[in-house]
């Protein structure tokens, strides 16, 4: 017998691996959580029929979504981080002895006692010293913060469900005052190729550009979501991505990535021209 997880990736596509076992399977207040095992990406963590992470291919996403931000601004001390109950973004962050004080904020609680339970290469990072972890809505946190963070890490799931609220103009409204002047918002900027997909993307850059002066678009290749052409969002209120890269720094701190370069950095703020256009798109 043949067991296949299968999630759709747009109307008339979809995306299937062979599952060796299901290790897992709950529901939370907020969504299910499946936890299956498979041959082709290790341990995959799926929450409400949607691929979160699989263990094969989680370091790209996780590196990704860390380590520009760190590397054009080495005096990042106090992040936040949005979403992420995995852990992986933590882990890539608990990597730098500069960062002193981390807060997370994760809706449910229960994605993070799976993850320690089942993906403790992904959730290892929980117990450093700088992580205070809330179980509270992220949207909810950061209204009235003020002046604080040096970065904000949104990890979110996509725009349904839990995530929704965390794609609205409000809430990067909100992240924009909770960030120093110096701060920089990093975000999970969904697939620009599906047409579903590419409405996301547009209307979340829509956004976050009419919101920060600087509001940049990175992308990265991950196999296992839709379409596996990945985007980021890089906003800042004066730090430019690509310009103040400090790639001698980075390079100086020997943090060993698999994905992750300063030169890939330099490649990846440049996008198909499609995905310009599509960024160019005020109609969503
Ligand atoms: N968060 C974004 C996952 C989006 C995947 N979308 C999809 N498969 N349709 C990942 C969380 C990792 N910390």
């Amino acid at each position: 017998m043949q067991l296949w997880f299968t999630e759709m990736h747009c109307e008339g596509a979809k995306f299937s691996i062979k599952v060796k076992k299901c290790v897992y399977g709950g529901e939370s207040p907020f969504q299910r959580i499946d936890i299956l095992d498979t041959e082709a990406f290790g341990v995959v963590l799926v929450l409400d029929g949607i691929v979160m992470l699989t263990e094969r291919d989680e370091f790209i996403y996780h590196e990704m979504i860390v380590h520009p931000a760190m590397a054009v601004n080495p005096e990042i001390k106090n992040v936040l981080v949005i979403g992420a109950g995995d852990g992986g973004t933590i882990r890539e962050l608990a990597r730098y002895g500069s960062i002193e004080r981390i807060d997370m904020v994760e809706i449910d609680r229960e994605v993070v006692e799976v993850c320690k339970k089942y993906l403790p290469k992904t959730a290892c990072a929980f117990d450093d010293k700088r992580v205070n972890l809330y179980f509270e809505d992220g949207l909810k946190f950061v209204r009235g913060k003020k002046n604080e963070y040096d970065l904000i890490v949104v990890d979110s799931t996509d725009a349904f469900g839990p995530g929704e609220g965390l794609f609205t103009r409000e809430f990067y409204g909100n992240c924009y005052n909770a960030l120093k002047e110096n701060g920089i918002m990093v975000n999970q900027h969904e697939s620009p190729f599906y047409p579903e997909d590419a409405k996301l993307v547009s209307n979340a850059h829509f956004h976050i550009s009419s919101l920060f002066p600087v509001s940049r678009v990175y992308q990265a290749h991950i196999p296992t979501y839709p379409s596996g052409h990945w985007l980021f969002g890089f906003a800042s209120k004066g730090i430019d991505p690509v310009e103040d890269l400090k790639e001698d720094y980075w390079n100086s701190l020997g943090i060993e990535t698999r994905y992750y370069n300063t030169r890939l950095h330099k490649g990846c703020f440049a996008l198909p021209t499609y995905v310009e256009e599509l960024l160019k798109d005020e109609d969503y």
